[in-house]
């Protein structure tokens, strides 16, 4: 399967969930971004297909309104990238989040290799360590092993002065959860007249880390109950949809059977009937052999009486 095949396979959502699960292999990296509206995640999801498929803007509510997946090639590493509305940001609105979490599960079924926790350079607030603490309440399962921290607007850190390693202490100081990441942490920059080699580098440096962190992770993938739960459900019914394939060429054997079965039957009368018929002839001829037999003997008797 070459790219663009494989690229127009997994862009049908729907019908492409038994395929994504069975053709789950590690040879696709699954990504999945999570923070904040705003943080740069449709952004991020663009640089690392190489294209702008998920939309991405300045906008006070959320830009992205729902999950949305898509495939494409990063340095030659097959990825598939699932951008998320702010479903875990507390301020963001989005309409229902449980139908958001569901198509977020059968998006990234089995579980993503990786989530791209997005930040945006600057402040780090209350809210950014909540939306992270409420991925985890919600999904539950050992987030902190299968997490990378992206820091989008990179550029700002020239513009304050401060390192990379500078700023890394302080968002381990604001987000209790990053002191147990270690080298887990990778800065972007997305800005169009950033210098496009320092883009790729950027996105280079990425990639290692994802990888390293797939081998770290012995090549599993993000799971919890609800994960479990909805493969078990997949898994029932495509049991269930078997067996009604099943029954179905089983009736329509029998229906095909009882069609046989009547053709024969019908065949039989129609022959007994023929057979009766006949009967009847050859009896009616002999019937009247024999009349003949007795007309031609009354005729001699008579004949022989006259002389
Ligand atoms: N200069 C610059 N702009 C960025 C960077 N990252 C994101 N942006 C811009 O910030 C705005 C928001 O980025 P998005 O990628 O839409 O943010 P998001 O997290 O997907 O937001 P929602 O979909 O609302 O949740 C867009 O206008 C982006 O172009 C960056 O590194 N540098
Ligand atoms: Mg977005």
């Amino acid at each position: 399967m070459n790219d663009s095949d494989y690229i127009s396979e997994y862009q049908t959502e729907n019908d492409a969930l038994y395929k994504r699960i069975e053709r789950a292999t590690s040879e696709i990296l699954r990504m999945v971004l999570i923070g904040k509206s705003g943080s740069g995640k449709s952004e991020t999801g663009n640089a690392l297909l190489g294209q702008k498929k998920f939309k991405a803007d300045i906008s006070a509510s959320s830009v992205t309104q729902s999950c949305e997946c898509k495939a494409g090639s990063l340095f030659g590493q097959k990825v598939l990238i699932t951008d998320t509305p702010g479903i875990f940001d507390p301020t963001a609105r989005i309409d229902d989040t449980q139908i958001e979490i569901a198509k977020f599960i059968d998006l990234t079924l089995p579980g993503p290799h990786v989530l791209l926790f997005v930040l945006r350079v600057g402040r780090l607030t209350q809210e950014d360590a909540d939306t992270l603490v409420k991925f985890k309440e919600q999904f539950g399962g050992a987030v902190e092993d299968y997490l990378v921290v992206v820091f989008t607007h990179c550029s700002e850190l020239r513009k304050r002065q401060t390192s990379e390693e500078e700023f890394i202490q302080t968002a381990k100081t604001a987000i209790p959860m990053f002191q147990k990441l270690k080298n887990r942490f990778v800065f972007l920059e997305h800005d169009p007249d950033y210098p496009p080699i320092e883009q790729d580098n950027q996105l280079k440096k990425l990639l290692d880390v994802v990888q390293r962190v797939q081998r770290e992770n012995g090549d599993t993938c993000y799971s919890n109950d609800m994960y479990e739960t909805r493969l078990a459900e997949i898994q029932e019914q495509k049991l269930r949809e078997e067996e009604e394939r099943r029954e179905k060429k089983r009736k329509k054997e029998e229906d095909r059977n009882r069609e046989l079965e009547k053709a024969r039957q019908e065949g039989q009368k129609e022959m007994r009937e023929m057979l009766e018929q006949n009967t009847k002839i050859l009896s009616n001829v002999s019937l009247s052999k024999n009349q003949l037999l007795k007309r031609k003997k009354l005729f001699w008797r008579n004949r022989d009486s006259k002389y």
